[in-house]
Order: C-alpha cells, then structure tokens, then sequence
C-alpha cells in the first residue's frame, strides 16, 4: 500500500522566524495516521527546520539542488549539503524552475541521480503548460518529461520516487484540474512507470497531483485510485490550511 504524502512547496516565502512560528503551530496537528507531511522550504530555512520538527512526524524538504557534488557553481547547494543538514526530501524539475531557471529534463535526471546519491527522496514535477493541453498533447509532453527524469534509474530507485503531476495553467492560478482529469493523467503516468520497470514498481511510485490544492478539494483528489497525495503551494503557508490539508488527505 502507498503512504499518502502532502507536500507543502513554500517557494520564496518565509523568513527562518516565520518558518519556526509555523512549526510551532502545527506541531502535534499536523498528523494523521497514514500520511506523511513535508516541508519543503528556502534553502535559509533548512537547518532551523530540521531542527523544529525533531520529535514531530513532520519532514523536511528543499526546492532544488544541484546535480554535482561540490564544485565552482557559485549559488548552487548540492545534495551533500543537504544531507548534511538532515533534510530528507528535495522538489525537482517544478514548473518554474523549468520556466525561469533553465530547467531542462536533462538536468532533472542528473538532480534525480544526485538525490539518491545522497539519500535524499525525490518530488520529480512533470505537467503540461495551456497550449500543450489545448493542443491535446497533455499526455505525450507527461511521458517524455517521465521518461526522462527515470533515465538510468534501477527498478529499486524508481519505486522510490515521488512524482507530482502538476499542470501549469492550474499553478497559482486558483483553476484547478478536475479530479478525474488528474487521475486520467496520473493513471497514464503509472502506467508509464509499469511499462518502464513492470507492475510492482508502479504499483509503488507515488503521484501527487498539484496546482491550486486546497483543503476544500483535497478530498476529492485523494479519493481517486491513482493519487496519492498532493504537492501544495499558496494553501500550505498558512498553519490551519496546512493542518486541514494533512487531516483531510487522511
Ligand atoms: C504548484 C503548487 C505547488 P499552488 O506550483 O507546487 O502551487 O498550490 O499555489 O498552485
């Protein structure tokens, strides 16, 4: 059985006192049996959050990393710092990273590859932007980006990843797809992950769907077969939304 994970995707918000003030709201709250709840913060908020959720069921995660170990990238944090400070998940490939940032599915797979060089856990994002699915290509753009992110992964990897659909035209935008959208596209995703490495892995991965989940639709996502859980941007910065998001993925 998969374990439900919601992931809160803080973006570029939050100062390191306002990190801990969060904490400190929904600890103790934050829980519900089966689920299991990420933060994934600016990369300054990292240590002191490792530290604020000790004793919690609550995760930590960061945004990005970069795919080499160390070496003269100045700005960029790579997955050795991040396993040295604890921090256990990492978001890879979000849409705006790819849209601002220069992301591309090549270096998506090489970040893949140096999470679980260091034990970090990796939330793969894959969606397609309004022309694409306009252009009903919503599927073809989800396998290539997929299939490239699981590039070279073995079978024990793979089963390991969290991938988070992500349609862009619903990111932020308050327009949300519908769950049985999100589900046919999710359906279609494991289905691509079984093709790739056979039924048991897929039946393994987990999917988030994302973009403008609340905790008034949390529950219709999670009612679908194939999601599992949701990755969550401007609904999970405040602490009641993020506690109502937790206990209504339960
Ligand atoms: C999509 C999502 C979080 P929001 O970016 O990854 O953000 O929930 O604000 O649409």
């Amino acid at each position: 059985m998969r374990k439900p994970i919601i992931a809160g995707n803080w973006k570029m918000f939050k100062t390191v006192g306002e990190s801990l003030a969060f904490v400190s709201e929904v600890k103790g709250k934050a829980e519900a049996a089966g689920v299991e709840s990420v933060i994934c913060a600016p990369f300054t908020n990292l240590p002191a959050l490792v530290e604020a959720v000790k004793g919690t069921t609550l995760k930590v995660g960061a945004q990005n990393l970069h795919f080499e170990d160390s070496g003269a990238y100045t700005g960029e944090i790579s997955g050795v710092m991040l396993k040295d400070l604890g921090v256990e998940y990492v978001i890879i490939g979000h849409s705006e990273r790819r849209a601002y940032f220069a992301e591309t599915d090549e270096t998506v797979n090489k970040k893949v590859h140096a999470a679980f060089k260091h034990g970090l856990t990796p939330i793969v994002c894959v969606g397609e932007k309004l022309e694409e699915r306009e252009a009903g290509q919503t599927k073809s753009v989800c396998k290539v980006q997929t299939e490239a992110a699981f590039a070279g992964l073995s079978a024990e990897q793979a089963a390991k990843v969290v991938i988070a659909y992500e349609p862009i035209w619903a990111i932020g935008t308050g327009k949300s797809s519908t769950a049985a959208d999100a589900q046919d596209v999710i359906g279609y995703i494991r289905e691509l992950v079984a093709g790739l490495y056979g039924a048991e892995t897929a039946a393994a991965v987990r999917i988030q769907y994302g973009g403008s989940v609340k905790p008034s639709n949390i529950a219709e996502y999670m009612q679908q077969p194939d999601i599992d859980g949701a990755l969550v941007g401007g609904a999970s910065l405040e602490p009641a939304s993020y506690i109502d998001l937790i206990k209504g993925a339960e």
